[in-house]
């Protein structure tokens, strides 16, 4: 019988495409060429499963012109870039990389809070522009971290790794808003307690972002809730851009109705808000919350698994659909 055909849509770690290779009549990337939505679709015709990333969509369109397609590998916890429905309708499988991602990403997001409250970029960009000249009481002095109130949006796994830092590292009162609550022992593992969002919003010293990006999150944080937060407070988001309108951010940035955002994701990224950009009480950064070289590689590895599990007719390791056969 002859292999699967399979697309891996960016260039990724040689030993990912090897193994891939050895299952696999493969077509990559080397050249890491970011192929447009049309360029993908033709490359994808004839092919019998993909290796993706957030950077393609998975949509009705595409679906309509690669009828081979059976399923899509997003090397991603979110899977945004996935039109669901549609993949379901189209007996197409999603899979996606939970878990190995979960402490490297609340690392990172416990860093750009501590990097935005602490004024770090700002401060080293003062220092490298030659200003630093002499010592002042109130130089760069930011927000308190140790002892603050943390407010999480959004309580998932990576959520409630930036509870437990939060809460045993540095001794923060942490609260949370969900669409569910966690389990009692969850809640007191974590020592998080469930606040409405309204109460989030007003009782956050430092509020991380951490929730999936759908229709129902999308503005999620807008002029009106940013409005209800402390003036003193930090944003911090690492979910994915589109959660936050970041124009009524950049606004309410300048207007120091909050005080500091530090951010890992942007409405349209690549491209990131000019009114953003302007701000020095900003911490920017291009999403690079998973990026450590083992927890990379060990998404590159379950996207892969996927594949292997799938033609191998063992099922998805981690499905995110049933697809319709
Ligand atoms: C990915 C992410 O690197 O896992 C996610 O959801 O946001 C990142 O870890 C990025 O989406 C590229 O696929």
């Amino acid at each position: 019988m002859s292999k699967p055909r399979i697309l891996v849509t960016r260039h990724i770690f040689p030993e990912i495409t090897d193994y891939l290779a050895q299952h696999f009549a493969l077509e990559s990337n080397p050249e890491d060429v970011l192929w447009s939505q049309a360029e993908l679709a033709q490359r994808l015709a004839d092919k019998d499963g993909v290796f993706i990333t957030g950077s393609h969509r998975i949509d009705t369109a595409l679906l309509a012109a690669c009828p081979r397609l059976k399923i899509a590998a997003n090397m991603a916890v979110g899977y945004n870039n996935f039109d669901v429905d549609a993949m379901t309708a189209a007996g197409v499988q999603g899979t996606n990389t939970p878990d190995v991602l979960t402490e490297t990403t609340a690392d990172f997001g416990f860093a750009l809070l501590m990097a935005t409250a602490r004024r770090m970029t700002e401060s080293e960009h003062y220092l490298r522009a030659g200003l630093w000249n002499s010592w002042r009481y109130d130089m760069f002095a930011g927000a308190e971290v140790h002892g603050s109130t943390l407010g999480i949006l959004g309580m998932g796994r990576i959520g409630q790794g930036i509870a437990r830092r939060g809460a045993h590292g540095f001794g923060m009162q942490v609260i949370y808003h969900n669409r569910s609550r966690l389990a009692p022992e969850l809640e007191a593992e974590c020592k998080a307690r469930y606040v409405s969002k309204d109460e989030l919003l007003a009782q956050a010293d430092h509020l991380v972002l951490v929730l999936p990006y759908s229709a129902e999150s999308h503005h999620a944080i807008g002029a009106a809730e940013l409005a209800r937060m402390k003036p003193t407070a930090t944003l911090v988001n690492i979910a994915r851009g589109g959660i936050v309108d970041d124009a009524a951010l950049a606004q309410a940035l300048k207007e120091g109705r909050i005080a500091a955002a530090g951010l890992d994701v942007f409405e349209g990224e690549p491209a990131v808000h000019p009114g953003l950009l302007e701000r020095s009480n900003v911490v920017l950064t291009p999403h690079i919350a998973s990026a450590t070289v083992p927890t990379r590689l060990a998404m590159a590895r379950l996207a892969a698994d996927n594949l292997v599990a799938f033609f191998d007719g063992r099922g998805a390791l981690t499905p995110v659909n049933t697809p319709n056969q």
